[in-house]
């Protein structure tokens, strides 16, 4: 199989992530250059559907998959622990909930807002600076039900790391980009955020 990937690109790095933890390492992982368009070439856009964007796995049987979590699934089935995505029927959908809670409450506004902001993204998108404020606005209020979730608790969706707090901690990270700084009182964020930013995967 082949990853096709970006360095500093939040969606790649989840699908890295995820094979980190599962030490997989039979995966070929080819570095695109975003700012000079390789991930939008002809032939790309073809095997996407028009789709633009990283990471792309290309499966063994030549199939192409884009989207960053249905890739990192197919890996779940294929190398299944440790287990990201749930065991029981609830501890999926609990997964599931907080993944899409995480996903595009935190995660997507906080990434908006780092591709408008950050000058050494601008070779990628049209940028507007107040559009880029109210998305990481955004974000940063939705790390507050964030941080509530974890008073008392590690993970964000159940009793061991899951996807879900791995979307969400490499959307939060994405904005080193601009250089935020967590307001003082996501005392129980900032704890998970370190804690995230320890594990090895974190620099796969
Ligand atoms: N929904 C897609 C998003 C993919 C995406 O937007 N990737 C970004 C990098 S994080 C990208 O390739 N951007 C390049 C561009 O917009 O030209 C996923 O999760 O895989």
């Amino acid at each position: 199989m082949k990853l096709y990937d970006a360095a500093v690109a939040p969606n790649p790095r989840r699908v890295r992530w995820v094979m980190a933890e599962k030490s997989i390492t039979d995966i070929e992982v080819v570095r695109l250059n975003m700012a000079e368009g390789q991930h939008k070439t002809d032939e790309f856009l073809t095997r996407t559907d028009g789709f633009v964007g990283l990471p792309i796995l290309e499966t063994k049987d030549g199939t192409t998959l884009t989207e960053s979590l249905a890739i990192c699934r197919y890996l779940e089935s294929l190398y299944p622990e440790p287990n990201l995505f749930g065991r029981t029927a609830e501890e999926v959908a609990i997964i599931e909930m907080w993944t899409r809670r995480v996903e595009l409450l935190v995660a997507h506004p906080l990434m908006i807002g780092v591709r408008h902001l950050s000058p050494m993204l601008a070779s990628l998108e049209q940028q507007d600076a107040a559009f880029g404020d109210r998305n990481r606005d955004l974000g940063i209020k939705a790390l507050t039900l964030l941080n509530q979730r974890l008073t008392h608790r590690d993970w964000i969706a159940a009793d061991r790391l899951t996807i879900a707090d791995i979307v969400a901690f490499v959307g939060l990270d994405f904005t080193r980009l601009i250089r935020l700084v967590l307001p003082e009182n996501l005392v129980e964020a900032a704890r998970w955020a370190d804690m995230m930013r320890e594990r090895p995967a974190a620099r796969a």
